[in-house]
C-alpha cells in the first residue's frame, strides 16, 4: 500500500508528499483483513490525509527464505544529541565512514522518502537509481508462530506495537542481504521520535529521541560495503520473499557502551 498527497508550491508546481506505506507476504484468506488493515492505516496517519492510495496484490511463487529476527536492545539516550552521538559511534565501530555519515543525516534530515536511500560505506556515495524514491523493501513478513513468540516478548518491556514489530522485520530481512553493513532508521511520523540502528554485529538497536518531537524528518538509509552488487542487493531487498520464522533475543534497556563493548572488534 502507498499512500500519497499533492500539494500546490510556489508557482503552481505540484509535489508529492509521501503519506503512508506498508507492505507483507499473506496468505489469500488473509487478503481482505489485511487491504482493511491497510487502507483504515492509509486514511488516519497522522501525516495527514492522503488524496491517492495505490494497493498491489502479487502471488508470490517462489518459496521464501527463513531468517531469524536481529536481537533487540534499548538504550538510553535523552536528547537529540546524545542519540545522534551514540548512532554515529555504533556505526563508526562498524566502519562506516564519516563522509558516509554526513551523507546519511542529510537524507534523513531531508525526509520525504518512499523507501531508503543506499549509501556506499567508506565513499559515502548514493547508489540507488532513483534518488527521490529510494529502495523499498519488500516482500517481507513474519509467520505465525514466530509472531506468538515474538508478541509477550515485546509486550514485557512495553513495545509490543505494529511499528515496532514491523521495524524489527524489516531490520532483520535487510541485516540479511550481503552487502549491507547497517542500517539507520528514523520515523517520519512526528510523534515517534525513537530510531535505531541495525546490524548483524550489534543486532537491532533502539536509540529515543532521535529526533524532537512534532518533526516530520525521517527516513532509512542502508550503508553498502564498497564494490557491491547494486542491482543485486536491490533486488534482494525489492523482490526475494523473506519469512521471520524465528525470534532472537529481546533485551530491555541497556548503556550504548554495554552493546559496543560486548563485541571486541
Ligand atoms: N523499505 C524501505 N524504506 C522504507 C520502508 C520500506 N519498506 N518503509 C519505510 N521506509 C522509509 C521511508 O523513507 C520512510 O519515510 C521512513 O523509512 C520511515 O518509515 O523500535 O515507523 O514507517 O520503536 O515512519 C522505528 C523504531 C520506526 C521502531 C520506524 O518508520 C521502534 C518507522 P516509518
Ligand atoms: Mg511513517
Amino acid at each position: 500500500m502507498r499512500a500519497s498527497q499533492e500539494v500546490r508550491g510556489e508557482k503552481q508546481r505540484t509535489s508529492e508528499i509521501h503519506i503512508s506505506g506498508a507492505e507483507g507476504l499473506y496468505t489469500v484468506s488473509e487478503m481482505q483483513r489485511i487491504l482493511r488493515e491497510y487502507i483504515e492505516r492509509a486514511l488516519h496517519h497522522p501525516k495527514g490525509k492522503p488524496d491517492t492510495i495505490l494497493l498491489t496484490l502479487e502471488e508470490v511463487r517462489q518459496e521464501p527464505l527463513t531468517i531469524s529476527t536481529l536481537p533487540l536492545s534499548t538504550v538510553i539516550s535523552d536528547s537529540p544529541s546524545e542519540a545522534k552521538k551514540i548512532s554515529g559511534n555504533m556505526l563508526r565501530a562498524l566502519r562506516i565512514s564519516e563522509k558516509a555519515l554526513k551523507t546519511a543525516f542529510a537524507v534523513l534530515q531531508k525526509g520525504n522518502m518512499r523507501g531508503a536511500a543506499l549509501i556506499s560505506a567508506d565513499k559515502g556515495m548514493r547508489l540507488e537509481h532513483d534518488r527521490r524514491r529510494g529502495v523499498r523493501v519488500s516482500r517481507l513478513g513474519i509467520a505465525k508462530p514466530a509472531l506468538r513468540i515474538l508478541s509477550p516478548r515485546l509486550a514485557r518491556l512495553g513495545i509490543n506495537t505494529d511499528t515496532v514489530k514491523e521495524a524489527l522485520t524489516l531490520a532483520s530481512k535487510v541485516a540479511s542481504c550481503s552487502g549491507v553493513r547497517a542500517e539507520l532508521c528514523i520515523s517520519d511520523d512526528p510523534q515517534y521520535t525513537t530510531g535505531y540502528v541495525a546490524s548483524n554485529l550489534f543486532g537491532y538497536v533502539r536509540i529515543p529521541t532521535l529526533k524532537r518531537s512534532g518533526r516530520k524528518i525521517g527516513g532509512r538509509v542502508f550503508f553498502i560495503r564498497e564494490g557491491s552488487d547494486i542491482d543485486r542487493i536491490i533486488q534482494y531487498l525489492e523482490r526475494t520473499p523473506v519469512l521471520v520464522d524465528r525470534i532472537g533475543p529481546c533485551k530491555g534497556i541497556q548503556r550504548a557502551e554495554e552493546i559496543l563493548d560486548s563485541h571486541h572488534l
